[in-house]
């Protein structure tokens, strides 16, 4: 039958597109780069900002400046270091 060649060629078609847009549009994702103040895997969320950036130890957030009780900063009157 002619018609189920033709119908093969069209099937192979189909499955040679999608393979050619699974090849273009696969897994392009960029990784954010935390320290450059840019959004390397434009998903609009810069460094910090972005959860690939989540484990980056520069957005982690450090210990606190007051390691007393009293809730004043300590940054402004320290004496020595
Ligand atoms: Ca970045
Ligand atoms: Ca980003």
């Amino acid at each position: 039958m002619k018609l189920n060649k033709e119908k093969a060629l069209i099937v192979l078609a189909i499955v040679v597109i999608a393979l050619v847009m699974i090849k273009f549009s696969g897994p392009k994702k960029t990784s954010e780069v935390c320290d450059n103040m840019l959004d390397d895997n434009s998903n609009g969320l810069v460094d910090c900002a972005d959860e690939d950036c989540s484990d980056w130890p520069g957005c982690l957030p450090g210990p606190s400046d007051d390691d007393d009780d009293s809730a004043d900063d300590d940054d402004s009157s320290s004496s020595g270091g």
